[in-house]
């Protein structure tokens, strides 16, 4: 018997998968490949359902010989061990971002005469729906919420992209890329104070009150799926942090960020060039407990960020800090920094990691850019954050064209660079 082999990446089966065994069935004896988790967020999305319910959905369908674990979208692993006769996929690999992967398996079925069978992709009204009520499923707070302390056990680092609209938040949720032949994408969305407050016109020193954050993150709600990280500059009074993380925490998001600074908040990476004040221990512990305390869900992150490094007040002061927030409740530790080079966040993650090897830390390299995830995540990052870079993108783009414009008294000068009509209008997707 011919072997036929087909690899699902889904949590239903629908048409399209019933229309490919059947096809399969005609060559020889089909086997299926389940992506696993981890491949499965990189090349698509969260999966809805376990593995474990993968693997058994797919056993489940007659016709089915074996099921197989595909442990990379790219299928070596797979086709050198089981020498299929024949891959069939459907023909929407013929082109776009999937054709990468079409390339790869062509490429190793020649090495022994194995053969491509392109299906014609089945894409009717029934699979549409499906795909859509997947993706509502995604975005439902009790799923989504959750899904923060998923990722950190799924991935090395959660890689995280600020958002502050619905545009950018579509984005975070829809931008993927395939760099020698690897697909990645952006695994959850930080609501930055500096970003919000900027796309508002507003300085970053808390002006721009929770009903406005919140109407934020709403927006951004609405049209994406993944986790949200908030951040919540110091928490303000005790007494009102509270109805902060209980507010969140109903709403879906998955993180609260506290800084330990008091009195008037104002950005980080200005350090002491302005005035600034750290919280004292005690009362950041107490705020950070109070929080802990009113916490309805398991699934809520706490996360305590230090600003001992941004105020020169050294590495001891960083870690004694660490310490004891970790002891008054908080989920994770943020550490921040505003050097260039990334040596003394570095030292602070091995230091930290010495005495307490499950905290999850964050960081956020805007001013220490040169250091790579890899090398984060080798020091025991588990979160980065990219903090403000699509603000920093986007204003001197439509500064630019709006000079161009008063410069030529009309707009053909500009239009090269933008996006064309026909793109803006397609670019979100009707119901
Ligand atoms: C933000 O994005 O608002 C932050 C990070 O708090 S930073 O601007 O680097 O302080
Ligand atoms: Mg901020």
């Amino acid at each position: 018997m011919k072997k036929v082999y087909t690899c699902f990446c889904t949590d239903v089966i629908h048409d399209g998968h019933l229309n490919i065994i059947s096809e399969a069935k005609k060559y020889g004896e089909v086997y299926v490949g389940v992506l696993t988790d981890e491949a499965m967020i990189r090349f698509n999305r969260f999966p809805a359902i376990s593995f474990e319910e993968r693997i058994a959905l797919i056993k489940n369908i007659e016709g089915v010989k074996e099921v197989l674990i595909q442990n990379d979208i790219m299928y070596d692993g797979v086709i050198n061990k089981l020498k299929p006769d024949y891959v069939i996929h459907g023909d929407n690999w013929l082109s776009g971002q999937l054709k990468v992967i079409r390339d790869n398996v062509e490429g190793l079925l020649k090495k022994y005469g194995g053969k491509i069978i392109d299906v014609p992709y089945t894409y009717n009204e029934r699979v549409k729906r499906i795909d859509a009520q997947i993706r509502e499923k995604l975005a439902m707070p009790e799923y989504r919420r959750k899904r923060l302390k998923q990722l950190i056990k799924l991935r090395p680092v959660v890689k995280t992209l600020e958002v502050h609209s619905g545009l950018t938040g579509l984005i975070a949720e829809k931008t993927v890329v395939e760099h020698n032949g690897e697909f990645d994408q952006f695994d959850a969305m930080w609501v930055s104070s500096l970003c919000d407050s900027t796309a508002k016109g507003k300085p970053d020193i808390e002006l721009v009150d929770m009903t406005s954050r919140f109407r934020t993150i709403d927006d951004v709600m609405e049209v994406t799926t993944k986790p949200i990280i908030f951040d919540g500059d110091t928490g303000g009074l005790t007494e009102h942090f509270v109805y902060t993380v209980r507010s969140l925490e109903r709403m879906g998001v998955s993180a609260i960020i506290i800084e330990d600074k008091t009195g008037l908040k104002k950005n980080s990476l200005f350090g002491n060039e302005v005035v600034q004040t750290q919280d004292t221990i005690e009362h950041f512990c107490e705020k950070i407990a109070a929080g802990k305390k009113v916490q309805l869900t398991d699934d809520f992150m706490i996360i305590a960020r230090i600003e001992s490094l941004i105020l020169d007040q050294g590495m001891d002061d960083a870690l004694n800090r660490a310490r004891a927030y970790v002891k008054a409740g908080a989920d994770g530790i943020m550490i921040h920094s505003r050097k260039k080079d990334p040596a003394e966040i570095v030292e602070f993650c091995k230091l930290f990691r010495k005495e307490d090897e499950i905290t999850p830390i964050v960081v956020v390299p805007s001013s220490f850019n040169s250091i790579t995830e890899g090398e984060l995540a080798a020091v025991g990052v588990n979160i980065v954050i990219y903090a403000n870079q699509l603000t920093r993108s986007a204003f001197p783009a439509m500064e630019q064209t709006a000079k161009d414009i008063l410069k030529y008294h009309r707009a053909q000068e500009v239009d090269a660079r933008l996006m064309s009509i026909k793109d803006i209008i397609s670019l979100i997707e009707e119901l």
